[in-house]
């Protein structure tokens, strides 16, 4: 019996990736919209910039390419000399990567 029940437990192992991929597979339609927001900017406003620890804070909008929605939240920055260019306040336009689990902003245009 507890050979059975063994035995049950493997096939169902061995089915279960093959499940996986279909689902993948059913799932792609939605994907070619996901890569079109890879290259959307986020709105935002600045309301810290901390040189001393290279980070910014910022409310911002929904990112569309992280499905972040709308918060303030601490980002690392790329670049340090992003840090000079802008001043808590200042509304921005600007594209946040997911790298390593940390959020990188990885550039900042003038908002409106
Ligand atoms: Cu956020």
């Amino acid at each position: 019996m507890k050979q059975m029940t063994l035995m049950v437990a493997v096939l169902a192992a061995l089915a279960a990736p093959v499940y996986a991929q279909q689902s993948t597979t059913d799932h792609s339609a939605h994907h070619p919209a996901q890569a079109q927001n890879a290259a959307t900017l986020t709105d935002g406003e600045i309301r810290k910039v901390d040189k001393d620890a290279q980070k910014l804070t910022i409310r911002h909008g929904p990112i569309l390419n992280l499905e972040m929605p709308a918060m303030t939240m601490v980002f690392q920055v790329k670049d340090p000399a992003m840090l000079d260019k802008v001043n808590a306040g200042d509304k921005i336009k600007f594209f946040v990567e997911k790298t390593g689990g940390a959020y990188i902003v990885t550039r900042i245009e003038p908002g409106t």
